[in-house]
C-alpha cells in the first residue's frame, strides 16, 4: 500500500524520535552503535511518545567522511528489522545510498530519510518508489565534509524553498506518489546560525511555497549552542534540551508537521499541550 503522510501527521503533528547507529554523530555518536542498545532505544523513544523511529548509520554532521554502504548495512538492517517487528510505529531509515535505502525497507522500514533529497544517489528515488514508501527531500548545501565552509544565499528561505520545490519534482518524477511526499530545510546543514534562524522566523513562508508536510530537525544542534552561549562559548550538547524545545514548540506553533528529536518526551509533550490549547479557544 502506499506511504500516506496523512496517516502519521494528518490529525496532529509527529515527533520522529532519532536513533543512530553510529559512533560518531555530533549529539549521541557511540551510544546506540551495539544494535541491542539501538533496539532498546527505539523502544523507550516510543514510550516516551514517539509516532515514528529514525534509524541511522551514518553521521551528516559537519566535516564527516562518507561510511562505507557495507558497514552501513551491517550497523542499520539488524536495528530496523528489530523496530519494525516490534516497535510499533513506522521505522524510517536515514540513509542517502539506494542499496541501504532497499535493504533498510526490505527489513520492514516505509520511510526513505534522505538528506541529499536524491542528489548523492539517484537511484534511491525509484527505491522508495517501487517500495511505495514515504520520502523526505532534504535541504543541505554541498555535502557534510564541506558545507560548513563560508554557507552563502540570495535569500536563505527562498534559496531552500526553490532547492525543494526543485528536489520533490524529481522525487516526483523517479515515481514517488504525493502523499508519500515530505520536505525538511536541513537546519544545520550548510547554514550559519543567522541561516538557520531566519529558516525557523519564516517557516510558514517555507512550507506555504513547498506544499507537502515539513519536518523540522532542530535537536540539540549547533545554533541552539551558541544563541544559549556565553563568553565561554556554546552551550555544550548535553545542556541544549531545553533550547531544542522551545524550537520544536516554535516549528509545530508554525507548521511543521514533523519535529525530529533526541529526546521524544518533551516534544511529545509540548505537542499534546499545543494541541490542548489550539482547540481551547
Ligand atoms: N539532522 C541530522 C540527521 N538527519 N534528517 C532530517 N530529515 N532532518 C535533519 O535535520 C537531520 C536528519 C543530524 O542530526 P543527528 O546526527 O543528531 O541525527
Amino acid at each position: 500500500m502506499a506511504f500516506n503522510w496523512a496517516a502519521v501527521c494528518g490529525a496532529r503533528p509527529a515527533v520522529m524520535g532519532v536513533v543512530n547507529v553510529t559512533p560518531d554523530s555530533f549529539s549521541d555518536g557511540g551510544r546506540w552503535l551495539d544494535p541491542g542498545a539501538a533496539v532498546a532505544h527505539g523502544r523507550q523513544l516510543v514510550a516516551d511518545g514517539a509516532d515514528v523511529l529514525d534509524v541511522g548509520g551514518e553521521s551528516t554532521r559537519p566535516g564527516a567522511d562518507p561510511v562505507p554502504a557495507d558497514e552501513e548495512l551491517r550497523r542499520v538492517v539488524p536495528v530496523v528489522e528489530a523496530l519494525a517487528a516490534e516497535a510499533g510505529v513506522p521505522v524510517s531509515v536515514d540513509t542517502t545510498k539506494a542499496n541501504v535505502a532497499d535493504a533498510a525497507l526490505d527489513a520492514g522500514a516505509t520511510i526513505v530519510n534522505d538528506v541529499s533529497a536524491g542528489r548523492f544517489d539517484p537511484d534511491i528515488l525509484g527505491v522508495t518508489a517501487a517500495a511505495g514508501a514515504g520520502y523526505v527531500a532534504m535541504h543541505m548545501l554541498g555535502e557534510p565534509r564541506t558545507m560548513q565552509a563560508d554557507p552563502r544565499y540570495d535569500d536563505v528561505v527562498d534559496d531552500v524553498g526553490a532547492f525543494l520545490v526543485a528536489r520533490l519534482d524529481a522525487a516526483r518524477a523517479g515515481g514517488i506518489g504525493e502523499t508519500a511526499l515530505a520536505a525538511d530545510p536541513g537546519i544545520g546543514f550548510g547554514k550559519t546560525v543567522t541561516q538557520n534562524l531566519e529558516l525557523l522566523a519564516r517557516l510558514p513562508e517555507l512550507i506555504d511555497r513547498v506544499g507537502v508536510p515539513v519536518l523540522v530537525g532542530t535537536s540539540r544542534k549547533r545554533f541552539i549552542g551558541a544563541v544559549l552561549g556565553g563568553a565561554d562559548g556554546d552551550l555544550p550538547v548535553e545542556q541544549r534540551e531545553e533550547g531544542t524545545l522551545a524550537t520544536v514548540v516554535w516549528a509545530l506553533d508554525h507548521g511543521a508537521r514533523i519535529v525530529r528529536v533526541h529526546d521524544a518526551r518533551g516534544a511529545a509533550q509540548a505537542a499534546r499541550l499545543l494541541a490542548a490549547m489550539a482547540t481551547a479557544a
